[in-house]
C-alpha cells in the first residue's frame, strides 16, 4: 500500500515537472515576442506618420510700430515648426521674389517697401505641410524729402514733398516758429499775408516718419528726424536744437528724382444681388501703397451700406485685392461711385446708375 502511494506520488511529480519544463520555452518566447513587437513599433514610426508638421511665424516687433499698419523699424522673423511623430526635417520659406529658401534661424528684413512671406515644413517621414497664406507687411524707415520755397508774389509757402514708400500723409506749415496750418493733399501750399522772416514745414509720411525743413533769411536748414528720435517741439525748434546738427547740413536735391511712383491702379466692378465687389488691380510696375478705397451711394433712400471704405497697405505690381460694399438695404434710384487712390497718386473713380430695391441692386 505504501509502495502504491509512493508510485502515484512519483508519477504526479514527474507530470508536474514535465508540464513545468514544457511551459518554460513558451514563457520565453512570449517575452521575446513582446520585445520584437515594441521594436517593430519603433521601426515603423516613419511609415505610420501621416501628419505633416505645423509651422508658426513670429514677427519682432509683433505688430507694426508705425502708423497705418507700417513698420518703422527692422522686422525680425522667426519660424517654428512642431511635429508629433517622426519629427521636423526642414522649414522652407519664400521672401518677396526669392526662390524657396531653407530656414536656418531668425532673419531680419530691413529694406523699405512691401514685403511678402510664405512658408511650410516637412517632417522626417516626408509629410509636407500646406504652404501658408502669403503674409504681407510694409516697412518705411525713411522720412519724406522736402523742397520749401516762399512765393513772394502770391504770398505763399510752397512745399514740394515726396515720400517713396508709404506716401506723404500731411504737411504742417510754420511762420516765425508759429504753426499756421496743415495740408493733407497736394498741392502742399499755404497762403500767408503777414511779414515773413522764417518759414518752416514738418512733413509726415503715412508710416509716421517726419522730416523738417526751415527756411530763414535765405539760409536753408535741413534735418530729418526718424520717428524713433525724441520729438522736438517745433515751435521752439530754433531755440532748442543743438546748433551742431547744422554742421553737416544736407540739402537734398530732388530736382532730378523720378517722382513717379510707377503705381497704376485699375478697378473692376461686379454688381451682385446683395452688394458690390471691387477688384483693385495694380497694373503699374511698382508697389501701390496706402490705397484708399470707397464705395458710396448718392440718391435714393439707403438705410444700410451708404458708404463703405478702407485702406490697403500695399498692392504689389501685377497683383489685385478684392473688397466689397457689404450688405445694401434701401429703395430708389441712386448713383454708385467707387474710388481708389494710392499714396501720391491720382484717384481712379467709376460711376454707375442703379436702382435699389430692398437688398437688391438693379443695374
Ligand atoms: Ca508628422
Ligand atoms: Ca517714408
Amino acid at each position: 500500500m505504501r509502495n502504491e502511494t509512493f508510485r502515484k506520488g512519483l508519477v504526479c511529480g514527474i507530470i508536474v515537472l514535465l508540464v513545468g519544463i514544457s511551459l518554460m520555452p513558451i514563457a520565453g518566447s512570449l517575452s521575446i515576442e513582446r520585445v520584437s513587437t515594441a521594436s517593430q513599433i519603433q521601426n515603423s514610426n516613419l511609415g505610420d506618420d501621416i501628419t505633416p508638421p505645423v509651422t508658426t511665424i513670429y514677427f519682432d516687433p509683433p505688430y507694426p510700430d508705425g502708423d497705418n499698419g507700417w513698420y518703422v523699424s527692422d522686422v525680425t522673423i522667426t519660424l517654428e515648426a512642431t511635429d508629433d511623430m517622426s519629427g521636423l526635417d526642414v522649414i522652407k520659406y519664400l521672401l518677396d521674389d526669392s526662390d524657396w529658401l531653407t530656414y536656418t534661424g531668425p532673419f531680419t528684413v530691413e529694406s523699405d517697401g512691401c514685403h511678402r512671406i510664405t512658408y511650410y515644413a516637412i517632417d522626417k517621414a516626408g509629410n509636407v505641410e500646406q504652404p501658408s497664406e502669403v503674409i504681407r507687411f510694409g516697412i518705411d524707415q525713411t522720412p519724406p524729402t522736402i523742397e520749401l520755397t516762399w512765393d513772394e508774389e502770391n504770398k505763399r509757402l510752397v512745399a514740394d514733398v515726396f515720400d517713396e514708400t508709404s506716401g506723404v500723409n500731411r504737411v504742417e506749415f510754420y511762420v516765425d516758429d508759429e504753426f499756421v496750418g496743415e495740408v493733407t493733399e497736394a498741392p502742399y501750399e499755404w497762403e500767408y499775408s503777414g511779414t515773413v522772416r522764417e518759414i518752416g514745414v514738418v512733413v509726415y509720411d503715412n508710416a509716421g516718419n517726419r522730416a523738417i525743413r526751415i527756411h530763414r533769411s535765405f539760409r536753408l536748414f535741413l534735418e530729418q528726424f526718424p520717428r524713433v528720435m525724441p520729438v522736438v517741439d517745433f515751435t521752439n525748434a530754433m531755440a532748442t536744437l543743438d546748433k551742431s546738427v547744422f554742421a553737416d547740413i544736407k540739402i537734398e536735391d530732388t530736382s532730378d528724382c523720378d517722382c513717379e511712383l510707377g503705381c497704376e491702379l485699375e478697378i473692376e466692378l461686379t454688381f451682385g444681388r446683395y452688394g458690390i465687389t471691387m477688384i483693385i488691380k495694380n497694373i503699374g510696375d511698382s508697389d501701390c501703397t496706402n490705397v484708399k478705397w470707397s464705395i458710396t451711394f448718392d440718391g435714393g433712400i439707403i438705410l444700410l451700406g451708404r458708404e463703405t471704405s478702407g485702406t490697403i497697405l500695399c498692392i504689389p505690381p501685377g497683383e489685385n485685392v478684392t473688397v466689397s460694399s457689404g450688405l445694401i438695404f434701401g429703395f430708389g434710384r441712386t448713383i454708385i461711385t467707387v474710388s481708389v487712390e494710392s499714396a501720391g497718386g491720382s484717384p481712379v473713380t467709376k460711376e454707375q446708375e442703379a436702382f435699389i430695391f430692398l437688398f437688391f441692386i438693379i443695374i
